[in-house]
Formats: structure tokens, sequence, C-alpha cells
């Protein structure tokens, strides 16, 4: 085990059973981390994400978590396995997304959707990436919860790759092109309007934060959800960037900005989607351990919004 991380994680989520990559055949749905934060253009340590959210846990590692308000447990609905993290060498974004990419690829080839743990957003393109290469592209719809659009047209200093730069990546391959977008929590100073106006052009559909205040929250996830069905797409794959939560109740983030949902809004909003629409993939991202809060509120958080998608799958598998 010499060449394993201690960044990296060894215990599972919940307390699900851990398998390895080429060992998913047969269960419903795969957990892996990435604990990547090379992409990172200003606070790092979401490579530490992946652990703290596994670790935001105060049940009993047992492998079943009953959702109080369904009377569901999704872990009785669904074989939930954990394959663990990518083993990548830090610093090699490029090569490190390939390794996620494959991983993906080969969990939904097993039959099994895909949830990965962050890391910072650059993991996006290798799992979307990964998923079309099983799925094909242009057949999932993306929901992308995020304050940052993540279409800027390069990284730093002209790199393809960073957490800025994953969607547009994923337009440009053609993997996820920009009419099965939808982007909710939007807000800030960041990306500059020739940037917007490049998401108008590929038909990116986005509801900013200003939208949600005006219209109501609930209103405009109708709206995410008719966008998502129009497009024929055969499933979604969630995103959460969870910075789109407001700082206040989750500062441990590499790229905070002001004025974001309450996580309450967002848990509900991912289960909703969920049991709504299928989903073929997820992951939350930028979940900086370094950075968080008294009480590690983000990385718990974080692990509530793994199990309120996980509870929303059973719902639509159980026909609520
Ligand atoms: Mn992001």
């Amino acid at each position: 085990m010499s060449d394993v991380w201690r960044f990296a994680q060894f215990n599972t989520f919940a307390g699900v059973d851990s398998v390895e990559l080429q060992a998913v055949d047969g269960a419903d749905v795969a957990i892996i981390g990435a604990p990547i934060d090379w992409g990172a253009s200003y606070r790092a340590g979401a490579r530490f994400g992946p652990k703290a959210i596994r670790e935001a846990d105060y049940l009993s590692p047992n492998g079943h978590r009953p959702h109080l308000p369904t009377g569901i447990d999704p872990f009785e609905e669904m074989r939930i396995v954990d394959v663990g993290d990518v083993r990548i060498a830090p610093g090699y974004l490029e090569e490190g997304l390939e390794v996620l990419a494959q991983s993906v690829a080969a969990i939904a080839e097993a039959g099994a959707v895909p949830i990965v743990l962050g890391g910072d957003h650059s993991i996006t393109f290798a799992n979307g990436t990964g998923l079309a290469r099983t799925l094909g592209d242009d057949t999932f719809g993306l929901v992308h919860f995020d304050a940052h659009a993540d279409t800027g047209e390069s990284a730093a200093f002209g790199a393809l790759h960073g957490h800025g730069t994953p969607m547009r990546r994923l337009v440009e391959s053609g993997a996820v092109p920009g009419h099965r977008f939808v982007q909710i929590g939007l807000r800030g100073y960041w990306p500059s309007p020739d940037v917007v106006e490049w998401m108008r052009q590929n038909s990116m559909k986005t509801f900013m934060m200003s939208e949600i205040v005006d219209r109501g929250l609930d209103a405009v996830v109708d709206d995410a959800v008719a966008a998502c069905t129009a497009t024929d797409a055969e499933g979604i794959f969630i995103s959460v960037d969870i910075d789109v939560v407001d700082p206040g109740m989750a500062p441990g983030t590499g790229t905070p900005e002001p004025g974001g949902l309450l996580s309450r809004e967002l848990l509900d909003t991912v289960r909703r989607l969920a049991r709504e629409l299928p989903v073929v993939g997820a992951d939350v991202v930028e979940v900086s351990p370094p950075y968080d809060g008294p009480g590690a509120v983000t990385a718990f958080l974080a692990n509530r919004v793994v199990l309120e998608i996980l509870n929303g799958m059973a719902e639509r598998r159980v026909g609520c």
C-alpha cells in the first residue's frame, strides 16, 4: 500500500461494500473518489474532499441509511458499492483526468451509475467524457449546480484543463453539447460577457441566482426539469459544485461566492431531480476541507447531497 496517498481514502461511503473497479458488475451505483485539486485556480485542498465527504457521517458504517421523510432506504433498493479513490500522481492533471475517465467508463460499462466524490471541478470533464464513452456522445443531459459557469475558454496561461473550463471542454468535444446543459445558481463576477455570449450561442440553459430569487426555486427547477425532458436525453448527470451554496453554509471550498442557495434548498433540489429524471451519473466537487468551518459543515453537506441523490433515485425505482 506504499503508493496510496495519505489524503486518499480507506473507509467506504456509509460503510457499503468495498469492491475493486473490475468487480462492479451487479451493482446499481458505484461511488468513486477523485482526490484531484491541481486544477484549482485559487485555494486548493479538494484533494482531501473524498476522504472528508465519506467521514462526515455520525451513523454506523453499516451500509444502511433509511430516509426519514420517505421511509425509503436507498441502500436496500439498490446495490451500492464504493471502489475507493482513483490512484493518480499529483500534478499530472491531464493524465489523472484520463485515468478517471477510464474508471467512470468502466463503472458505466458494468451497468452501474458512477457517483464521483471530488476533487476540484476539472474532474467533471473526465466524468462526462468517461460516461459518453459508454453511453455515447450527445445522449445525456448535464445539470450543473455552481456559482460559476466553468465555461472558460482556457485555464490560467492558456492551459486547456482546470476547474474553470470543464463544461467548455465537454461542449467542444461533443460529449455533452451545449443544448444538453442546465446550469443553476450562477452569480458573481465571472465569466466575462464574451464567454456568456459563447454559452448563449451554444444554447446552454442558465438559471442565475438572481432569477431564482425573483421567481422562486421551485419555478426554476420546474423549468430545469422541463428543459431536460424536452431534449429527449436518456438521463442526466448531476454535477454539484458545493460553492452553489452560500459560503455561510459551505465555507470549505476553493472559490467562495457569497449569495448562494441554502443547504436545504440544494438537498431538496437534487433529490427532486433524481426522482423526476433518470440519473446516469453524478459528482460532488470543490469540497476543500482545509477551508471548512467548525464542525466540517461543508463536508457534512456534501455527504448529504450524495444521500439525497441516492434517495431520489430509489424513490424513482419504487415509484413514489
Ligand atoms: Mn465549478
